[in-house]
C-alpha cells in the first residue's frame, strides 16, 4: 500500500487492545469517516462509562474499502484529534464488524432484523435519502426506489434497507428499530421518516401504519469537521504511535450533537452522560447548525474554490474572506435564527470562525462542494426565502449560490476545467452550456425544480441579484467580489 512508504516494513498493525468485542445493538448505514470521528466516538465513551451492549456494525452500502482496511486490524481505529496546538489520538472500539451491502444483501437485512439490534443510525449524506431536496418527499422516479421496489431481498438504497428491515421485523413480531439520522439535513428525522412511510405505503399500507406509530425517527443535530484523511495522516500517525492504522479518522476539537429523545421503548446508550443534549426539540440547534455552520462552509468553499484557495483555513486567513464570512453571519443568517435556550449567536458564530482558522485541518473547499444540490436548500435558500419575505440583505448568499452556478458550469477563473462531483452534475452542466451570459445562465439553473422552489426561483428581487453576482464572478473574479460584497 502507498501508504505505508517510508514507514518502517515491521510497523506492528493496530488491534483491539483488550481483545473483547462489545456485541452489537446498533447498525449503522453508511460508515464512513464522520460516523466514525462523531457518532462512533460517544456510543463508546457511553459504554466505557455506563456499560450496555452498543457495538455498532458498521454498513457501507456499496465500496467495501472500509470493511478491508478495518478488518485487519479487528474494526479498531484511531481517532486524531486535530487541534491547533497538537495532536491527540485515541482508539475507538465500538465497531464490532463491518458488512458490504452490495457483496451480502441477507447478510445486512439479518443484522437488521436482529432483536439485539435496537437503532439504525445512518450517515448516507444529503442524496441517500432519494428525496427530492425541494419538498423532502421521496422520488419514487429513482433508479434505486424503483429496483427495490421490484427486489425485497437485495434493495439498494438505504431507505429500502430500513423498509425491508422493518418489514421483517414486524414479520416476525418484534419491536422495529429506532432510525437515527445523522445527516444535516433539516428536521432530519421527518425527513427519514417522511421517505420510509412513502417507500413501505407503496409496498404495504398496513406495513406504513406499523412504522407510523410503532417506530421512533428522532431529529438530530451533529456537528464536528471531519476532513478525509490523506496518506501523510496515516504516516504520522504510524511515526506517533509506532503501530500502522490504516484507516484513522481525523478530526477538530469540537463536537455537539443533539437528539431529540424519542426512542423506541426508550432503549438507547447513555448518550446523556458523555455530552450529548437530549432534547425535546431540536429544531432551533438544527437552524442554528445548518445556517451558520453549512451555510458559510458552502458559501466559502465555492467562492474560494474560484479564488484558488484550497481550504477552508487558508480561505478565512484571506481578510477579504473572513470580513465576508462575518458579514453573512451578522447581517443575513442571526437575525432570521431563534437562539436555542442558553446558547449566544453571536458567541456560537465567533467560536466558528475560530473552529475554521483551525490551521491543523486541512478541509479542502473541494471536498464540502461536492453534492452542491443536495445541500443549497437547507444550507442557504431556505435562508434567502425568508430574508426576501422579511425584507433583509440576501446580497451575500446570493453570491454564493451565484458562485455555485458557476461552479457546476464545469471550469474555473483560469479556464481549467473543475471535478464536480453532483448527483445532478450532468443535468446542471448541460442547464449552463445552452444557456447564454449571465442572466441566461442564471434563469437556466433557477430551473431546476429539484432545487430552488417555484416561489423562489420566480422572485424577480432574486434573479436580479444573482444574475448581477454572476456577472461579476464573470468580469471581476470570486475574490474582487467577495470584498466588494463583504466591505
Ligand atoms: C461540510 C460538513 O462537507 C460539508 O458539506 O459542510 O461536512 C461539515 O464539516 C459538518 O457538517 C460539520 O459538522
Amino acid at each position: 500500500m502507498s501508504t505505508e512508504a517510508g514507514l518502517p516494513a515491521d510497523l506492528p498493525r493496530l488491534h483491539r487492545p483488550d481483545g473483547k468485542r462489545p456485541r452489537p445493538g446498533i447498525v449503522h448505514l453508511g460508515l464512513g469517516a464522520f460516523f466514525r470521528a462523531h457518532g462512533a466516538v460517544y456510543v463508546s465513551e457511553a459504554m466505557e462509562k455506563s456499560g450496555g451492549d452498543w457495538g455498532i456494525i458498521g454498513v457501507s452500502l456499496v465500496r467495501p474499502d472500509q470493511r478491508d482496511l478495518l478488518a485487519p486490524q479487528d474494526y479498531v481505529y484511531t481517532a486524531l484529534e486535530l487541534g491547533p496546538e497538537g495532536e491527540t489520538p485515541r482508539v475507538i472500539t465500538a465497531v464490532d464488524r463491518v458488512l458490504v451491502a452490495r457483496d451480502d444483501p441477507q447478510a445486512v437485512l439479518a443484522a437488521m432484523s436482529d432483536p439485539a439490534i435496537r437503532i439504525v443510525t445512518l450517515t448516507v449524506t444529503e442524496k441517500g435519502y432519494c428525496h427530492e431536496p425541494s419538498t423532502g418527499r421521496l422520488n419514487r422516479q429513482h433508479p434505486d426506489i424503483v429496483h427495490d421496489l421490484a427486489h425485497p431481498d437485495a434493495p439498494l438504497s438505504a431507505v429500502g434497507y430500513l423498509v425491508r428491515a422493518l418489514e421483517r421485523r414486524r414479520n416476525a413480531g418484534l419491536r422495529p428499530f429506532t432510525v437515527l439520522c445523522c445527516d444535516n439535513l433539516p428536521e432530519n428525522g421527518k425527513v427519514v421518516k417522511g421517505v420510509v412511510i412513502e417507500l413501505a405505503g407503496l409496498i404495504d399500507p398496513a406495513l406504513a401504519d406499523w412504522i407510523s406509530t410503532e417506530g421512533a425517527f428522532p431529529s438530530t443535530m451533529v456537528d464536528r469537521i471531519v476532513p478525509a484523511t490523506k496518506p501523510e495522516d496515516i504516516e504520522r500517525l504510524a511515526a506517533m504511535t509506532g503501530v500502522l492504522d490504516l484507516s484513522p479518522v481525523m478530526h477538530e476539537p469540537f463536537r455537539q450533537w443533539v437528539v431529540e429523545d424519542h426512542f423506541v421503548d426508550g432503549a438507547r446508550p447513555d448518550l446523556g452522560a458523555v455530552g450529548v443534549q437530549l432534547v425535546s426539540d431540536v429544531t432551533p440547534f438544527e437552524h442554528m447548525k445548518l445556517r451558520c455552520l453549512n451555510g458559510t462552509h458552502s458559501s466559502l468553499a465555492y467562492l474560494g474554490y474560484l479564488a484558488g484557495h484550497e481550504t477552508i483555513s487558508d480561505t478565512v486567513a484571506d481578510p477579504s474572506f473572513a470580513r465576508f464570512c462575518k458579514r453573512l453571519w451578522r447581517e443575513e443568517i442571526v437575525p432570521g435564527l431563534e437562539a436555542p435556550e442558553g446558547v449566544s449567536l453571536s458567541a456560537y458564530t465567533d467560536a466558528l470562525f475560530e473552529r475554521y482558522s483551525n490551521p491543523a485541518i486541512r478541509h479542502r473547499t473541494w471536498q464540502i462542494a461536492m453534492d452542491g444540490s443536495q445541500k443549497l436548500p437547507q444550507r442557504i435558500l431556505s435562508t434567502v426565502a425568508e430574508n426576501l419575505k422579511a425584507g433583509r440583505p440576501f446580497a451575500g448568499l446570493a453570491l454564493a449560490v451565484a458562485a455555485w452556478m458557476r461552479y457546476v458550469g464545469g471550469e474555473d477563473e483560469t479556464g481549467n476545467q473543475i471535478d464536480v462531483r453532483d448527483p445532478l452534475a450532468a443535468r446542471l452542466k448541460s442547464l449552463s452550456d445552452a444557456a447564454n451570459g449571465a442572466d441566461g445562465k442564471v434563469a437556466a439553473l433557477l430551473g431546476a425544480t429539484e432545487i430552488f422552489p417555484p416561489a423562489l426561483a420566480g422572485n424577480e428581487d432574486f434573479h436580479a441579484t444573482l444574475a448581477k453576482a454572476y456577472a461579476g464572478l464573470l468580469e471581476k473574479g470570486a475574490a474582487r467580489m467577495v470584498e466588494e460584497v463583504g466591505a
